[in-house]
């Protein structure tokens, strides 16, 4: 049986799957190298059998190499976020049980305390490259493959957990929907611990047979010059770095901006997901490139499930409509199906695209599915034939820059602080970033706290984007007869500064 069902990853395909530091690398070499890995992974078993390997790796050759390998040798992919802080990689790890971590041996130092402490073993891709290639396991594809952590409404966040079927059935409905061939060329530069990164950009890429440029992180300006060259014919980012790429052309000569902007409209294709993409940034891209963003809607627990139509009316403020294979309902607050246009109700999913469960958390599990459909907590009404996304069921999710964060996990980290007697943790309108996080915070009397020595604390408890950006607080809330602080008026203390 074939190891893989990514048709390009092959022996002897010699077109280019990734580009790394200028560095081009083969199907065929790819294919070589992940086999090689799977091997080494494997050792002297024939079967890893769903034990959790975990990776360290900005996007990379190495990055590539481990997720494939890992699914090669019958285990399960845990990519983890290289901007988290140690206590987040703490709870992934301990939570997923992972038995093997794979990083660049520069971030070895600042993981061993963690592996040591967690009986984890610490390891580097060069260390596992076997010299011959074992025979690899066959792989049924309703076996777990990928488990993706994602913020709910509670304290920590969960792991997602997606068999092969479903990553299988997340690639191909946008591989069809998007018109993705192998003459495509796409920048990544998109975190790789999320399904945006790694389905919709570098999954999809990869199975058209398309070439992915790998960014260690998001950078406008090789972006742009890259886009001028016509480096690529697919570009996708969140609302975010399309306001960040406006604001980098903003600063050039206009003559430099027109010939970027030239760059982007001769693609075939810009997508824009993950949040809500405002109506005037949809706008001022078109004005810019002469570019009609795509937007979609999705999730980590279902890939991709509504979208704005490749050929056909892409319209602004609106995601579109459910994607092949994907069976989208609106339900009202009885939970009954919502027939009409115009009245808003949840959103509810089921398709091969859903995933399978929260990693060791059945309860968690079972209240995210009512009759076989799962619940997304969004909000969401058809007008004109076409869904428009309203908002969260719950406002304990902040969505910023594209991540999903949950206030109260949050809200828990900063309650440690000695210095803090309540705090609120809310999302605050913000042009950049969609929502910031903010924080409204009463010190304990005597206590004198500042935001930059609270924003210092967070360091190593909390990933730099989840730490408020606009902490307010005052020391002289009235308390009332009991001694309990009287709801300050948040208004004018978001509205300060
Ligand atoms: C970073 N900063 C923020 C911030 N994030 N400030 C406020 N709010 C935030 N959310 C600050 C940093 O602290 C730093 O401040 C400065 O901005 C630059 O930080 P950075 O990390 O270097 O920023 P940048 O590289 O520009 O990153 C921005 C970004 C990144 C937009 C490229 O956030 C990103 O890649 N987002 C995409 C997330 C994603 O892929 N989500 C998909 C989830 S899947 P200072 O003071 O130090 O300068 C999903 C399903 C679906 O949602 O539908 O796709
Ligand atoms: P995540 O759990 O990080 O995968 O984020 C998924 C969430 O992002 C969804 O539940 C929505 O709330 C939000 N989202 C994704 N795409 C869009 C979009 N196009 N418009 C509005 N919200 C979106």
């Amino acid at each position: 049986m074939h190891p893989t069902p990514f048709p390009h990853l092959r022996e002897g395909n010699s077109r280019i799957a990734l580009v790394e530091q200028g560095r081009a690398i083969g199907y065929g070499e790819l294919n070589g190298r992940i086999d090689r890995f799977a091997s080494g992974l494997l050792g002297t078993r024939q079967d890893l059998e769903e034990e959790r390997i975990a990776f360290f790796l900005p996007a990379s050759l190495d990055y590539v190499t481990v997720m494939h390998g890992v699914w090669r040798a019958g285990a399960i992919s845990v990519p983890l976020n290289v901007a988290s802080a140690l206590a987040e990689l703490d709870h992934y790890l301990s939570c997923a049980r992972v038995t093997r971590l794979v990083a660049s041996a520069e971030n070895h130092p600042l993981l061993r305390d963690l592996c040591d402490r967690l009986g984890i073993e610490l390891l580097e891709v060069s260390g596992l490259l076997a010299d011959e290639i074992a025979p690899l396991p066959a792989i049924a594809p309703e076996r777990r493959a990928m488990m993706v952590f994602t913020s709910g409404t509670t304290n920590k966040p969960k792991g997602v957990v997606t068999t092969h079927a479903n990553i299988a059935a997340q690639i191909t409905t946008l591989l069809d929907a998007w018109a993705w061939s192998e003459d495509d060329a796409i920048p990544l530069f998109l975190p790789l611990h999320h399904v945006h990164g790694i389905i919709n950009v570098l999954s999809c890429a990869l199975w058209a047979g398309a070439k992915v440029d790998l960014f260690p992180k998001f950078d406008a300006g090789r972006i742009a010059a890259e886009a001028a060259a016509g480096a690529y014919s697919v570009f996708m980012a969140v609302p975010t770095i399309y306001v960040k790429m406006l604001q980098y052309l903003d600063g050039l000569e206009p003559a430099e901006a027109r010939r970027i902007g030239d760059g982007f409209e001769a693609m075939r294709l810009n997508v824009s997901g993950s949040a809500a993409c405002p109506v005037p940034l949809f706008e001022q891209w078109k004005a810019r490139t002469g570019q009609v963003l795509l937007e979609r809607y999705g999730m980590t627990e279902i890939g991709m499930a509504i979208s704005n139509p490749y050929h056909g009316e892409r319209r602004a403020g609106y995601v579109g409509q459910p994607l092949p294979g994907v069976q989208v309902m609106l339900a009202g607050e009885d939970g009954a199906a919502i027939t009409e246009e115009g009245v808003p109700g949840e959103i509810h999913i089921k398709g091969a695209n859903v995933f399978l469960e929260y990693w060791d958390n059945p309860k968690a599990t079972q209240e995210s599915f009512v009759d076989g459909w799962f619940r997304t907590g969004d909000m969401a009404v058809v007008e004109n034939g076409y869904y428009r996304i309203m908002g969260r069921t719950s406002i304990d999710i902040i969505k910023s820059g594209g991540y999903k964060l949950s206030a109260l996990e949050i809200e828990g980290v900063l309650l440690d602080h000695p210095g803090i007697a309540e705090i609120a943790v809310i999302g605050v309108a913000d042009d950049v970033w969609g929502e910031a996080v903010g924080a409204v915070i009463v010190a304990r009397e005597g206590t004198d706290l500042t935001p930059e020595a609270l924003k210092e604390w967070c360091e190593g408890k909390l990933s730099a984007y989840k730490i408020p950006k606009r902490i307010r607080f005052t020391q002289a809330l009235p308390r009332n007869a009991m001694g309990k602080v009287t709801k300050p008026d948040l208004k004018p203390l978001l509205l300060a500064g």
